[in-house]
């Protein structure tokens, strides 16, 4: 498979510094040398650039560098359609707002193959509010509700060339979700397999469930992968910790049962802030998930699934 790694290395949609180091940290901790171990052919595309500001004005007060998200978005779209042509993108983040760039960049690829696109959002959170709902005006906190079509956006961010159809939406792991988001991840009809879930019937049953719907629908699989989607005993180099995250061998399984699948087409890493990582540990679990998610085996066969 050919990949191309993008960076987007953005922090102004986190509640602090630090995400824009992460695509540094991602390549220090061995990406790309990880993925050609797997006989893949990595074209290392370096950062996108953010477009032009614009002035911006909105009636919620507490929204932060909504200009510099809504050029980084801009950017990005053109990136991530662009990168989606001839390979499999892999965004650096950079923080999770990046995903309003990086989805509708890929949805409109997806249209225009006329394939169904799916989301598989791994993350303690949603990401589901909007710019009249967030409390915290962390725009990190709205990029699903963005690229599905969830209203409020127009104006604002760049209008969307297609949107993520709701019910192909999966979210998965999620621990921290705000009331308003709550109620408009039902209206929506998206999936939550929160934590709960996860603990109740195992992560495999779960996943194996969605992997059969993209395959039913012939679909393209986006993966976006929040490193607070893991706990933070593993997984320290986040702002917010939420604790109750998805352990070692949960996220690998979720990996290798996606490997397996050969569904994914475009991927997301986010959230790392290696200022807060303990000796690189976050940034190599994340190359290593990576490399699970790309073909890396226990055994040199897959393993059967019963
Ligand atoms: B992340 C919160 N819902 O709106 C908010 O890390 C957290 O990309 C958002 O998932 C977390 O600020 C955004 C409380
Ligand atoms: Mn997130
Ligand atoms: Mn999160
Ligand atoms: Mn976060």
């Amino acid at each position: 498979m050919r990949c191309r790694i993008v960076g987007a290395p953005v922090e102004d949609g986190a509640g602090r510094m630090g995400c824009e180091m992460g695509p540094s940290a991602l390549r220090t901790a061995g990406l790309v040398a990880a993925l050609r171990a797997l006989g893949h052919e990595v074209v290392d595309m370096g950062p996108a650039r953010r477009a032009r500001l614009r002035a911006l004005r909105h009636a919620n007060a507490a929204l932060k560098a909504l200009p510099e998200v809504a050029a980084w978005t801009e950017a990005l779209r053109e990136a991530a359609y662009q990168a989606s042509a001839d390979a499999m993108p892999i965004f650096l983040g950079g923080d999770h707002s990046i995903s309003a760039g990086t989805l509708s960049g890929v949805a409109r690829r997806a249209a225009e193959n006329g394939r169904p696109l799916f989301v598989l959002w791994l993350d303690a959170h949603p990401d589901f509010h909007t710019l009249d709902t967030t409390v915290s005006g962390n725009l990190h906190g709205v990029p699903l509700a963005y690229a599905s079509g969830q209203p409020g956006f127009e104006g604002y961010f760049p209008d969307l060339p297609a949107r993520v159809e709701p019910t192909r939406i999966c979210t998965f792991g999620l621990r921290s979700v705000d009331p308003a988001e709550r109620s408009a991840l039902t209206a929506a009809g998206v999936t939550v397999h929160d934590m709960r879930a996860i603990d109740e019937h195992g992560a495999a049953p779960l996943m194996r469930d969605f992997i059969a719907r993209v395959a039913a629908a012939d679909g393209l699989l986006h993966v976006s992968l929040d490193v607070d989607f893991l706990d933070p005993g593993i997984a320290p180099a986040v702002g917010t910790m939420v604790p109750g995250g998805a352990t070692f061998r949960e996220a690998h399984l979720v990996m290798e049962m996606l490997s397996d699948s050969g569904l994914v087409t475009s991927l997301d890493l986010v959230e790392l802030n290696p200022f807060l990582d303990e000796r690189g540990r976050t940034a190599t679990l994340l190359v290593d998930l990576t490399a699970s998610l790309l073909g890396r085996r226990i055994m040199d066969r897959p393993t059967r699934s019963f």
